[in-house]
């Protein structure tokens, strides 16, 4: 296992498409592994393939609260479907867009089907922080960013942030 580096905004890899899964396989489980383990690292809840530059359809998710046992999850080429038409804002962040937060909309219920570490085929309903949390992954696969809700101020501004925070550190490791 290894933790690997997250990118952050403005890679551009951040923008991909990332392309279905064919076989689950100890390789992609290698992956998987890799992308827990580097999320636990970063204190995240969640975690898509293109946030360590892989992109495939592979998110792993971890919603226990400290102090809970771990619960790690992982979803295979997943697919979204009957979104509740109620909307629930969220303060929202991102791995990609460290220390910017700020409230996205998303329906409040919705059904997902996907593949487990085991290639077994699964069905669930996610309300609450796994509704938000599986939609903000989603969004990662199809190239989407939370910050793409917001306005283009808002937007430029949160990566403006981002470019001035790298740019402090390459400064620290350097000195
Ligand atoms: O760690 C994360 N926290 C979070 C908080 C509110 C809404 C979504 C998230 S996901 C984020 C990790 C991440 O960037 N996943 O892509
Ligand atoms: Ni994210």
């Amino acid at each position: 296992m290894a933790i690997r580096e997250i990118l952050v905004v403005p890679d551009p890899r951040l923008k991909l498409v990332s392309k279905p899964v064919a076989k689950v396989d100890d390789k992609l489980r290698d992956l998987m592994d890799d992308m827990l383990q580097s999320m636990y690292a970063a204190d995240g809840i969640g975690l898509a393939a293109i946030q360590v530059g892989v992109p495939k359809r592979v998110i792993v998710m971890d919603l226990a609260k400290s102090g809970e046992a771990p619960d790690p999850r992982y979803f295979v080429n997943p697919v979204l479907s009957d979104p509740s038409d109620n909307l629930e804002p969220y303060e929202e962040g991102c791995l990609s867009v460290p220390t910017v937060f700020d409230e996205v909309e998303r329906p409040d219920r919705i059904k997902i089907k996907y593949l487990d570490y085991d290639g077994q085929p699964r069905e669930e309903i996610a309300e609450g922080m796994f509704a938000v949390c599986i939609q903000h992954e989603m969004d990662h696969l199809e190239g989407v960013l939370f910050i793409d809700y917001l306005s283009r101020l808002k937007r430029q501004r949160a990566v403006q942030r981002v470019k001035k925070l790298e740019k402090d550190k390459s400064r620290e490791d350097a000195a």
